[in-house]
């Protein structure tokens, strides 16, 4: 037998020990989905019509930002996970007395907790897709009809003595929002009960530098331009006017409970 042939059926022997084993820990219909790209993943649906957010965020630009880019991020990122399925049965079979209904997602902030961590095959479509979908699952519950005003209670509290007030915290999301070459968010976050505005590139999520994300305004042109054309700062006032404070108040409590 030659070295190339032996080999060879080292690299087959290791595949057939590593199929049966995956394969028994889940069923086919579930192994089938996971190779299709269909789980573990989903596109959470919007939490209130397209137009709700009018005049502020137009109809259009929510159905599009929501069914065409949250949708893409969120197939692209299932697609990344049938690379290297064994890291999802292997996760999913040590928390199966997880809440089924948010095991996935659980497991999306754990990925991107640790992105270091992340097998490198697959860390660069994780850090893009996977934290393009957690950002997006956020940001359209950071949001409402009849939003904007400012928070209540605790967060009213702490938001005053960092900023000095709402207009303070206002004018540095703003400003942080509009330093932001190109594409990335502005973020109201959280690290040890220190609240703190920053703006980060493309999908890069505060989560991976060890922060808690309470707010975050997306600042891509998919985000505003059919409304806004090149207008940053008019799409952030307006943004503004639709800001879901009670869900970012609950964000605040969870963490802080
Ligand atoms: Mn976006």
């Amino acid at each position: 037998m030659t070295r190339r042939t032996a080999l060879k059926m080292t690299v087959l022997g290791l595949a057939a020990a590593l199929v049966p084993r995956v394969r028994a820990q889940t069923t086919d219909r579930e192994w089938n989905a996971l190779g299709r790209g269909e789980i573990p993943f989903a596109l959470p649906p919007l939490p209130y019509a397209p137009d709700a957010l009018e005049p502020f965020i137009d109809a259009r630009t929510v159905e599009v930002h929501h069914d065409k880019i949250h949708a893409t991020y969120v197939k692209n990122l299932n697609k990344t996970i049938a690379d290297v399925p064994q890291l999802y049965i292997d996760w999913k079979y040590q928390n199966i007395t997880a809440d089924p209904s948010s095991k996935a997602n659980r497991w999306l902030e754990e990925l991107l907790r640790n992105l270091d961590s992340v097998p490198e095959k697959i860390r660069a479509s994780v850090r893009n897709n996977g934290a393009g979908h957690y950002n997006h699952s956020l940001f359209w519950r950071m949001l409402k009809k009849g939003g904007g005003g400012g928070p209540k209670g605790e967060l009213a509290e702490v938001l005053n003595k960092t900023f000095g007030g709402l207009a303070g915290f206002k004018a540095a999301l703003t400003r942080a929002a509009l330093g932001q070459f190109g594409s990335g968010w502005a973020w109201l976050t959280a690290e040890s009960g220190r609240l703190r505005i920053e703006a980060l590139p493309d999908e890069d999520t505060p989560l991976s530098l060890g922060r808690q994300v309470l707010l975050g305004i997306d600042l891509w042109e998919h985000a505003y331009y059919l409304k806004y054309q090149n207008q940053r700062a008019d799409y952030i006032a307006a943004w503004l006017n639709v800001v879901n404070w009670d869900y970012v108040g609950e964000r605040y409590a969870k963490l802080k409970g």
